[in-house]
């Protein structure tokens, strides 16, 4: 292992577009079911050695079929998919219209594919990418063909070790018919694979746009919004007369309005101004949230030819933080929120838009206004969702549990987070980076490293503070000091203390004072909670029931109020918001069960719990109106009637 870690330049990647159509741009999805093979986890690389690439997967193997996206582990009954070390394969036919052979490129992008892709098109290789949870696209211009039927062949291999993120060790162990090979990971969820995210093929003109970034900020008052925009090009008249090119740029209102338009020199930047101007504020905090503009952007060349069309939606607000505050819009907040997975049973991590529309709608039914994509970034239709609703993220890489410090660990650390910010800059929902969750950041090497990658994160976006979760005590930690907000995570009752629930409050004092005292930043408590078996009742309440969790919460409730009145404490995240697959072991009983709600998206009764205290938080600070059911009706009891114990 390395001792000494230098901060080395990374291959850079681009800023990322999410595939939508236009005048001038075409898409299509490739979800549906794909061919599917295992490869022998004895031979891993048996498939690229006899070239399966090179013909319909079904001639080399059996294939089975397997629905794009998901993850593939429980699709089958078999357990050998299910705990699968190393590569698999998929592939499927698809035509290409004759019309996008004329005048025009075609792309290639992946939402994700977990952890590491190898595709080819038509037995040509056409791109590789390692990290899971990322988007990556390439032009397969010259590879398809056209007005005839082309195939797609994807390699995926889901081994992490030291070197990838996140890390894992691969093994051989002897079992009883010989020996076997076994992935072990640290982290706490289960290690799902596959093709996660939509697979799209879109068309571009030959000269597109190809970057855009917003930057957006409103005047003291919020009454005056700019919105700052730098525009990247790709393709050849870009190359042979860059500076012919301009672009038009024309802000609408939600309600279609026109209300702001300017054209770009040849440079490609500039701004726009919006009088009165509707900012985007978070779910609760103001009566419209998440309001959002769509800004139209036109490529022109020389003499008013039109080139390319992209459209995006824009959300107007500034941050600010010091080292008591965290301030959206002139305004502080206070985080209310969840730490979450992306997880469901059957599809794994797969991407489905029908739960990812039901988490949305209970994280407004229990009043959060926040979460952090623990552990890896979340899907982009996700993202979306989170703008459009006013949610606040904590936008978080997948680097979880990082240890043995090394430099190759470390560029593609920082890769992930390049890759990450230039997919989500422009999201307003955005409002902060998360760079790891619990580092072991007491670690020999741990400050340099922190350093290294704290300060990337801020060289690739200045307008977001930093963060990380820690779970080392204070006293040991030394990343701390790289970050612009310290988040902790601690189980008190649970991990330590078990079942203690008079060893709760005065810990999470305690230990929030410390982190601000060492650091003198604002602190977040990121995640807390208790294993809950859904329908387990035991009064008085004991560990796993649902009992125990909600007076576990009830607990925390108390330490944050008394922290609350120290202005640097900034928030409250629960862990979690739903049950969730682990690895196996003897102290998960089918998953994590620390969920709020179960892992069929029911709520668990620390749920009502959670919502009557979320919304109190929105009335007290944001003066939110409170949903009509949030108590519900008991007794009309009577203000003068006195209840002492010797009613009982
Ligand atoms: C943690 C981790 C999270 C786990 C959680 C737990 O500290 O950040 O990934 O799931 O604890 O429940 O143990």
């Amino acid at each position: 292992m390395a001792l000494i870690i230098l901060n080395k330049d990374i291959e850079t990647t681009r800023g990322m577009l999410y595939p939508r159509e236009s005048e001038t741009r075409e898409v299509r999805a490739l979800d549906g079911i794909w061919n599917f093979v295992r490869s022998d986890e004895a031979n891993p690389t048996q498939g690229i050695r006899d070239g399966w690439f090179n013909d319909d997967l079904s001639k080399s193997m059996p294939t089975i079929p397997m629905p794009v996206p998901a993850s593939y582990n429980d699709i089958t009954t078999e357990q050998a998919l299910r705990d699968h070390v190393g590569t698999v394969w998929y592939d499927r036919k698809f035509f290409v219209p004759r019309s996008w052979g004329q005048h025009q490129r075609v792309w290639l992008r992946f939402g994700s594919v977990h952890y590491e892709a190898f595709v080819w098109i038509n037995g040509q290789s056409a791109i590789k990418h390692e990290m899971g949870h990322l988007p990556f696209e390439t032009e397969v211009t010259h590879l398809l063909k056209y007005g005839a039927e082309n195939r797609i062949t994807v390699m995926c291999d889901n081994a992490l070790i030291q070197t990838t993120v996140p890390q894992g060790k691969i093994s051989e162990v002897a079992n009883d018919q010989g020996v076997t090979i076994i992935q072990s990971y640290t982290f706490d969820f289960f290690n799902y694979a596959g093709i996660h995210r939509s697979v799209h093929l879109y068309t571009t003109p030959k000269t597109f746009i190809e970057e855009v970034e917003i930057k957006t900020n409103l005047s003291e008052d919020n009454s005056v919004g700019t919105v700052n925009y730098s525009i990247a090009v790709n393709g050849t008249a870009a190359n042979e007369a860059d500076n012919t090119l301009y672009a038009r740029l024309q802000l609408y209102s939600r309600e279609g309005i026109l209300v702001a338009n300017a054209t770009s020199d040849s440079k490609l930047l500039g701004s726009l101004k919006v009088e009165n101007v509707k900012p985007w504020w978070p779910y609760l905090m103001h009566p419209d949230p998440g309001y959002l503009y769509e800004l139209e952007i036109k490529l022109y060349a020389a003499k008013e030819q039109l080139l390319d069309v992209y459209r995006l939606s824009v959300g107007l607000r500034t941050l600010s933080w010091n080292n008591t505050s965290f301030l959206i819009n002139g305004k502080p907040v206070y985080f209310r929120g969840f730490g979450r997975h992306e997880d469901a049973d059957v599809r794994g991590k797969g991407l489905d838009n029908a739960l990812m529309t039901r988490d949305f709608n209970l994280l407004k039914w229990i009043g959060a206004n926040a979460y952090r994509t623990s552990h890896y970034p979340y899907s982009e239709e996700s993202m979306q969702f989170a703008d459009q609703h006013g949610i606040m993220i904590i936008d978080e890489c997948p680097s979880v549990d990082t240890e043995n410090f090394n430099q190759v660990l470390l560029d593609k650390h920082k890769s992930s987070l390049e890759q990450l910010v230039h997919r989500d800059r422009n999201h307003p929902s955005v409002v902060m980076w998360s760079i790891a969750n619990e580092p072991r950041t007491g670690q020999l090497n741990a400050d340099t490293y922190f350093q290294f990658v704290a300060n990337f994160t801020r060289s690739l976006d200045s307008t977001r503070p930093i963060t990380a979760a820690i779970a080392v005590p204070s006293k040991d930690d030394k990343a701390g000091r790289h970050l612009d907000i310290i988040s902790f995570n601690r189980y008190n009752a649970w991990y330590s203390n078990t079942g203690r629930l008079d060893m709760v409050t005065q810990r999470v004092i305690n230990e929030a004072t410390a982190w601000n005292y060492k650091y003198d930043k604002p602190v977040i408590m990121a995640e807390y909670g208790a294993d809950t078996l859904e329908g387990l009742h035991l009064q008085p309440s004991y560990v796993w029931s649902e009992e125990f969790q909600a007076e576990v919460f009830s607990q925390h409730f108390k330490a944050f109020d008394a922290l609350r009145r120290q202005k640097w404490f900034i928030g409250e995240f629960v862990w979690n918001f739903a049950d969730f697959k682990t690895a196996q072991s003897y102290t998960r009983v089918g998953g994590n069960k620390k969920g709020v709600f179960t892992r069929a998206r029911q709520p668990k009764a620390a749920a009502h719990l959670l919502r009557q205290r979320y919304f109190a938080l929105g009335r007290e600070m944001d003066k939110c109106n409170l949903p009509s059911d949030l108590f519900t009706y008991i007794a009309d009891v009577g203000s003068n009637v006195q209840h002492d114990s010797s009613d009982l």
